[in-house]
């Protein structure tokens, strides 16, 4: 779309906001709910840790969290964050079911684990087969479509296998894993930068981030998957209406986006690990070069879309973003160790970002609207940097902090 052209290139820090916070506010979103998100199993799974936050539910029966079909939960009213899942291994990503049930994927261990709706012991639902964990490589996104599950019950996951990277679904007939079919294979795999995140968008088809793997040249290389935002069907073929005949391909010129998300107003967003200067917020276009390894960050060159925000590399890092529940992105960091929180409005316009929960839970993997209407963080410590006592871990926050 031409408008992302017209996009304002701010810097992050700037005063300038585009538009007043209160007209912001007003664009109500959906964005992250159900398709992906993240949890952590609690201890009863792990053996190391305790549920301390297990013993309340945690999703009402009636909620769907779906974007696709429009059900927004109720919210449960918190008065202060509250761990929902503790002791996780390198938990990664997740999908809200539509029982109110939480799935968590650890990388390290390949298990996918549930944070069950009633609250109570995180259970281990299954391995994925075929996991070759590895450097930042390993069981990655989880998704599901939450209009079709309870018909169909299907859940996706993208995972580092022994020579590529690779979609997978696995029949979930009464809750455990059943028969595993690769649906994508060949996307290139490395120690680093293997993309990983999935979700359903509002139109239904299955988008997927892939990483450049360390190879630059795969991002500016069409033919490659890597470096790459791919839209799929549920059998991981190219979407029709995508910008490239038969190809997956959706947007390139990527480094490694590690969360998407959708506003209301079906505007992707797509948050980018950058290299050694600039982390990106970007507006996602179908056909868009994105810049890398060409550019970095907000650089005005002719041919490539420039993010719409960009942050310093030690205060974001970003990884899993969301839409919360008052319209703005929200997204984790990991080396930034923080929630930042940025206003979104028509036409891919945005505020000024606000740093939330600045250090207070370490890096954060993911963020995502959990089965109760609140916003869901996932932790990211135990693979890197200082765990504390409990990590990883799944936290819910109130409203008085999120918006
Ligand atoms: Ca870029």
């Amino acid at each position: 779309m031409p408008g992302a052209h017209r996009l304002p290139q701010t810097t992050p820090l700037s005063r300038r906001a585009v538009l007043g916070v209160g007209a912001l506010g007003a664009l109500a979103l959906a964005g992250c709910t159900s398709s992906s998100g993240s949890g952590a199993g609690s201890g009863s799974g792990s053996g190391a840790g305790t549920a301390t936050g297990g013993t309340s539910a945690v999703g009402s029966s009636s909620a769907t969290g779906s974007t696709t079909s429009g059900t927004t939960p109720a919210r449960a009213a918190l008065s202060a964050p509250l761990d929902t899942a503790t002791g996780l291994q390198v938990p990664w990503s997740g999908a809200v079911l539509p029982d109110g049930s939480v799935l968590i994927s650890e990388r390290d261990t390949a298990l996918v684990k549930r944070i069950p709706a009633a609250g109570g012991a995180v259970e281990t639902v299954g391995t994925v087969q075929g996991v070759d964990p590895g450097g930042e490589g390993g069981l990655l996104g989880l998704a599901v479509d939450a209009a079709t599950f309870a018909s169909t019950p299907v859940l996706y996951a993208y995972f580092t296998a022994g020579s590529d990277n690779r979609v997978v679904t696995i029949a979930m007939d009464g809750g455990r894993f059943g028969a595993q079919t690769p649906i994508i294979t060949g996307i290139p795999k490395g120690s680093i930068h293997n993309g990983g995140r999935l979700k359903f968008g509002p139109d239904r088809f299955l988008y997927v981030t892939t990483g450049e793997t360390g190879q630059t040249g795969n991002s500016q290389n069409r033919d490659s998957l890597g470096g790459k935002i791919l839209r799929v069907t549920t059998s991981g073929e190219a979407a029709p209406g995508n910008p490239f005949p038969g190809s997956r391909v959706w947007s390139w010129g990527h480094r490694n986006v590690q969360g998407i998300a959708w506003s209301a107003d079906g505007q992707m967003w797509a948050s980018e690990f950058g290299q050694n200067t600039w982390d990106e917020l970007n507006v996602i276009t179908a056909g868009s070069n994105y810049g890398w390894p060409t550019v970095e960050g907000i650089a005005g060159q002719s041919g490539f879309i420039d993010p719409v925000r960009q942050w310093t590399t030690d205060e974001a890092s970003p990884s899993g973003i969301c839409i919360g529940p008052d319209g703005a992105v929200l997204m984790a960091a990991l080396r930034g160790q923080a929630l930042w929180k940025i206003p979104v409005g028509p036409g891919g316009s945005t505020g000024e970002p606000a740093k939330l929960l600045d250090g207070q839970y370490g890096r954060l993997r993911d963020v995502f609207i959990g089965p109760d209407g609140n916003v869901w963080v996932i932790t990211n410590n135990t693979s890197r940097g200082q765990p504390r006592n409990g990590d990883d871990r799944v936290v819910r926050l109130p409203q008085s902090l999120t918006g």
